[in-house]
């Protein structure tokens, strides 16, 4: 067995706990404090062959400038496209977490839209401020879940899991994606348009991808319709921030959930001003115990790729190109 203390792994210096723990402790590691070249220390730019990190574009220049990389293994299900597709352009394998994190994103969107409906964020504020006892009961509220039909843009292994709670609510479930999916009890609607024509309620679960950029827009919001109640635990990409607000404001529709925004962590105080938004800081998988899955899920692909040649979990593309071991 190859002794992995002589690979050399480059890893943010503020990584996740797990992976940054398991990296450390077994191969010989590169810690660098942001995504900037520069900062790699000279004797390791040749011998740096693997990469953990949350990849966004500022990884490009790195990815650059290390001529030996062989493997870059990504924390989190969602890949940006830009560096991902440079990487395997150059014939890196690039790695993600995949079905590590379905419950846990699939709760948070169950506790996203319940917040978004009955206001529990608010009415917990209420107890908080004292105002129950001084002010009197709480206003309820405006929306429910009763009553509702459903939505999923996207029905992958995260948007199931979704689809089964929201059975269990006994609502029904609709859903888009490019190509309907085989063994599902669900409506399937070939566009998007269509979908939310049918429903009062969307869910979205795609990746963040040039296709799916700002998918949700004016129309669709408009096909959502004054009722309609907005969810979104994808990417930011997927929603029209400025389309939403006008939505919002004008009665197109009648609330949102947000855990994900187009320019994190910055979010439009548009947003956060309005009473019918619920905001969470892009906490979809956010558990200490599902996190900890992800990290030994970034530390496996390392393991095996340099101890048995083979990724555990690359990204589509990178099987596609026939990447996911090592040559
Ligand atoms: O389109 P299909 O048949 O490949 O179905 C996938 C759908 N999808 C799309 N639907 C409509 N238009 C598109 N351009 C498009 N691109 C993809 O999204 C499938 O139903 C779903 C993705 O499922 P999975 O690949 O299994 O992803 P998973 O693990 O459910 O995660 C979804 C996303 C992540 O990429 C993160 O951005 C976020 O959830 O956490």
């Amino acid at each position: 067995m190859k002794d992995l203390k002589s690979v050399s792994v480059l890893m943010p210096a503020r990584f996740y706990d797990r992976a940054a723990e398991r990296i450390l402790d077994a191969f010989d590691a590169v810690l660098i404090d942001r995504p900037d070249p520069a900062l790699i220390p000279a004797d390791k730019r040749e011998t740096i062959t693997g990469m953990a990190a949350l990849l966004n574009p500022d990884w490009v220049p790195v990815i650059e400038a290390l001529p030996s990389l062989e493997i870059i293994s990504n924390f989190g299900v969602g890949y940006h496209p830009v560096p991902s597709l440079h990487a395997i352009g150059k014939g890196i394998c690039v790695t993600h977490t995949p079905d590590v994190l379905n419950e846990e994103v699939a709760d948070t969107a169950i506790g996203v839209l319940l917040n978004t409906l009955r206001r529990f964020d608010q009415a917990g504020q209420w107890v908080r401020d004292g105002k129950w006892e001084t002010v009197g009961n709480f206003t309820p509220s405006p929306l429910t879940l009763r009553g509702r039909t459903v939505g999923l843009f996207g029905l992958g292994r995260i948007g199931k899991a979704i689809a089964r709670r929201i059975e269990g609510f006994g609502l029904p479930v609709h859903y888009h994606a490019r190509r309907r999916v085989e063994d599902v009890p669900y409506e399937y609607h070939p566009t998007l348009t269509g979908l939310t024509e049918a429903v009062d309620t969307l869910i979205c679960i795609v990746p963040g991808t040039p296709e799916t950029r700002h998918a949700v827009n004016a129309g669709v919001l408009e096909a959502l319709g004054p009722d309609g109640v907005l969810v979104n635990v994808a990417r930011g990409s997927v929603v029209d921030e400025k389309a939403l607000i006008a939505a919002l404001r004008n009665g197109t529709i009648a609330a949102a959930g947000l855990d994900v925004f187009e320019d994190e962590p910055y979010v439009p105080a548009d947003l956060m001003e309005m009473e019918n938004t619920f905001l969470t800081p892009h906490i979809g998988s956010g558990s200490a115990h599902t996190r900890a899955a992800m990290g030994d899920l970034v530390a496996d692909n390392l393991v095996s790729w340099f101890e048995k040649g083979e990724a555990v979990t690359p990204v589509p593309e990178a099987k596609k190109k026939g990447l996911a071991k090592r040559p």
